[in-house]
């Protein structure tokens, strides 16, 4: 794609705001998409995606099957919107395993365009990870997808094996089609995956209808009540997004499991809440604010991969595409009828609201948040036995990893499983950078420490315009071809990933 004169000019006046520092930071790197029609705020209740079921349960795994097909919905009232849904809804049915205990998904392709499934956070073999060219078409999809190195074709339906061994965490599986994660995943292909283990379930937390995944994102609307999207090509034979939009894209409307703004009504009890920002580029500055305008400690149990040692006390988390925070919040000494509102303080206008609950029952509450959750190992820098830097990078229209684009046969690093290595990630714009297989501790940030929130298992961070972040490692797991990648979805399409080898 060639880069427009105009798209530099603005791109060069973004780099000049963002180099400010934190004083001027704000929804990240990209464009407003504005929409012709909007719908109304607070009225919709929220939904709770439905769990799915297994169809089969034998000595070895759980297996499922999900199928990837349209489906239209009412978000605007009176109005379709067509989404392309896991089994046609959005978010898709919630996926919950168990520590240990394999599940085999098989996915089914019945809509137009070939997909590819990853699942954020799970430590899965690689040729059941999702890379961006182990594609699934449709029956008799034609053209055939272009070859590329490595890349598989699968006709109508694949399985995906999950070992689910790994700790219990707050995951999420989502399109991640080779040029077209963008489009697809803002179309609707998005959905839970919870997992859970016995160290989890002997905790006092907050559980079943006050355990609440909040799966977030930002979309903009046609004036017929389609999603609109600035692709160059709807049919999706062409990738990228047009003009400025190379930047990312932003919604004006905020949409909670897939309802726009909704409202939940709660009882005076605390409430386990399960923050997973599944936009295409925004990220969120949140708080739950009380009527009486203070703000309700949102008191951090878990980030990306787990639970933490102990819980972490905040006013605000910062939030950017792909990370996920579980925080316990109590509305327990708040009359009925009080209204809080999750806050966004990087939206302006509509976008710095995100849902609201409504405090209607009056109960008591026998859970707690122990001063101790479940062990975490602590990396230290001595842990580290490489260390590596990658550079995210704008670079005449499109976006690099150490000054390359996207080469699904290449390779930048060849980690020893079952090593730790030091990551330094530095950039020049926003830039979520997430990485497959390998859970990470945020190490340093600018040459302090991290953000209050970002302690624990991680496997994706916020790094912010001309910033240095350091993480450390672990490859574990299993061995083989790998990525990290920008999780904006418009730089991940626009070629912002790298492989690496799990040796
Ligand atoms: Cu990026």
């Amino acid at each position: 794609m060639n880069l427009h004169r105009r798209t530099l000019l603005t791109l060069a006046g973004v780099t000049a705001v963002a180099g400010c520092g934190r004083l001027s930071d704000g929804p990240g790197t990209g464009r407003l998409l504005t929409s012709k029609v909007r719908p109304p705020r607070f009225s919709r209740p929220l939904p709770i995606p439905a769990t799915a079921r297994p169809v089969r349960v034998t000595a070895d795994a759980d297996h499922y099957v999900l199928t990837q097909k349209a489906a239209d919905v009412e978000l605007v009232p009176g109005q379709k919107t067509r989404i392309w849904g896991y089994d046609g809804t959005f978010p898709g049915p919630t996926l919950r395993a168990r520590t240990g205990r394999p599940m085999v998904v098989t996915m089914r392709n019945e809509l137009p365009v070939p997909t590819s499934t990853h699942l954020h956070g799970g430590v899965n073999p690689p040729d059941s990870d999702g890379f961006p060219n182990d594609l699934t078409v449709p029956r008799g999809y034609s053209p055939a997808p272009p070859s590329s190195p490595g890349g598989r074709v699968h006709e109508a339906s694949r399985d995906y094996q999950y070992p689910n061994d790994q700790r219990a965490a707050t995951l999420w599986y989502h399109d991640h089609r080779m040029d077209f994660t963008g489009p697809q995943v803002w179309r609707g292909l998005a959905g839970l995956f919870l997992i859970t283990d016995p160290a989890e379930e002997a905790l006092p937390l907050p559980r079943d209808e006050r355990d609440l995944p909040l799966l977030i994102c930002d979309r903009s609307f046609d004036a017929d009540g389609s999603f609109a999207y600035p692709a160059h090509d709807m049919a999706m034979h062409q990738p990228g997004a047009r003009g400025e939009f190379v930047t990312g894209v932003f919604g004006d409307v905020i949409l909670v499991n897939g309802a726009p703004w909704p409202r939940h009504e709660v009882d005076t009890a605390r409430y386990r809440i399960r923050l997973v920002n599944a936009s295409n580029a925004r990220r969120y500055r949140l708080a739950f604010r009380a009527p009486d305008g203070r703000r309700l400690p949102m008191v951090q149990i878990g980030s990306d991969d787990g639970l933490l040692p102990a819980p972490v006390s905040h006013d605000e988390i910062i939030m950017t595409p792909g990370e996920r925070h579980d925080v316990v919040v109590d509305f327990g000494d708040l009359p009925i009828g009080a209204e809080v509102t999750l806050v966004n303080d990087f939206g302006t206008g509509a976008t710095g609201e995100v849902m609201r609950f409504v405090v209607a029952r009056k109960v008591a509450d026998d859970t707690r948040i122990p001063e101790r959750l479940t062990p975490v190992d602590q990396l230290a820098r001595k842990d580290a036995v490489a260390e590596r830097q990658f550079d995210f990078r704008y670079d005449e229209g499109r976006w690099t990893v150490n000054g390359q684009l996207y080469d699904p046969a290449g390779s930048l690093a060849a980690p020893r499983l079952d090593t730790v290595e030091l990551w330094r990630f530095t950039s020049d714009f926003h830039h979520p950078v997430h990485l497959h297989l390998a859970h990470f501790q945020v190490l340093s940030r600018a040459g302090q420490s991290p953000e209050p929130w970002e302690s624990g298992w991680k496997d994706t961070v916020d790094v912010r315009p001309y910033e240095t972040v350091e993480v450390l490692a672990k490859f574990a797991g299993h061995r083989g071809k790998y990525m990290l990648h920008c999780h904006n979805l418009e730089h991940e399409d626009m070629a912002m990933m790298a492989n690496f080898d799990v040796v």
